[in-house]
């Protein structure tokens, strides 16, 4: 069982920049799911997805997989296809030593390699699935083009990436308007005031939110034709994107 998150419910004299360290990862999945509003949804759906578009003898990735959230989901979407691998990557090693501890905790008949390191470093080859659920935001700008190039060339035809992240927008208005309706269900899940904003200090500078259009121009300029979001809740969501 994971614990409750309340690492902002007191006062910090100083609020450090967000990191992935073993207070986080004590509390992960209670701190994702409160306050990242489709989070079961989009794991679940990640599941459907490896079922319809998993290509048997292939690779499938999860970068920045955290606990294993999506690897498990894309574990039992592969249940009718023989001979695929999946290879999780977080560069967190509190975040990998308790991810091999999840996916050691369930039988499968599909191996699965946990590693620690950057997802820039990550050769991607023959893969049909590529998931970056909540990842691409924590990149620095410039390296965002590389990696999303890196995952085109090792997609085999075909093949899709997911990429989930939380969204800015253009229009001031409905900007102010999602942005609100996030905070509301933040505090819809008992987060306080005091916790809201400390949080949101401590990922200034660390989170870089883009527009779904800048995205979409990202994911052009690396090769995908075909890119679309099937989910939005907010200013949260996720874009599927097909290799010709
Ligand atoms: C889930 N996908 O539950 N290389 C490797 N890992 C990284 C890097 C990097 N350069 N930068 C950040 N991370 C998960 C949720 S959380 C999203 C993903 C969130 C890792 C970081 O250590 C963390 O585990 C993850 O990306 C982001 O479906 O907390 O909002």
């Amino acid at each position: 069982m994971s614990k409750t998150d309340n690492i902002y419910s007191q006062p910090l004299e100083q609020i450090g920049g967000f990191t992935f360290n073993e207070q986080v990862v004590q509390v992960f999945p209670d701190m994702i799911k409160r306050s990242v509003p489709g989070y079961e949804k989009i794991i679940q759906t990640i599941g459907m997805i490896t079922q319809r578009c998993a290509i048997e003898n292939s690779n499938l990735y999860d970068l920045g997989c955290s606990l294993g959230a999506a690897t498990l989901s894309m574990r039992r979407g592969l249940t009718n296809k023989s001979g695929c691998k999946i290879i999780a990557v977080d560069n967190s090693q509190a975040m990998v030593e308790r991810c091999q501890q999840h996916i050691n905790a369930y039988k499968s008949e599909t191996p699965v390699t946990v590693l620690c390191d950057d997802i820039c470093n990550i050769d991607i080859n023959n893969a049909s699935v590529v998931v970056l659920n909540f990842t691409l935001q924590f990149l620095s700008l410039e390296k965002r083009l590389t990696l999303l190039r890196n995952i085109y060339k090792g997609l085999l035809p075909g093949g899709v990436l997911v990429l989930s992240e939380k969204f800015i927008f253009e229009d001031a208005t409905s900007h102010q308007l999602l942005i609100d309706l996030h905070l509301d269900f933040k505090r819809s899940h008992g987060y306080s005031e005091l916790e809201i904003s400390q949080k949101r200090s401590s990922l200034d500078n660390v989170l870089i939110a883009e527009t779904v259009e800048q995205h979409y121009q990202r994911l052009q300029q690396a090769g995908f034709k075909h890119n679309n979001l099937w989910y939005q809740c907010f200013n949260f969501g996720s874009i599927i994107s097909i290799k010709e």
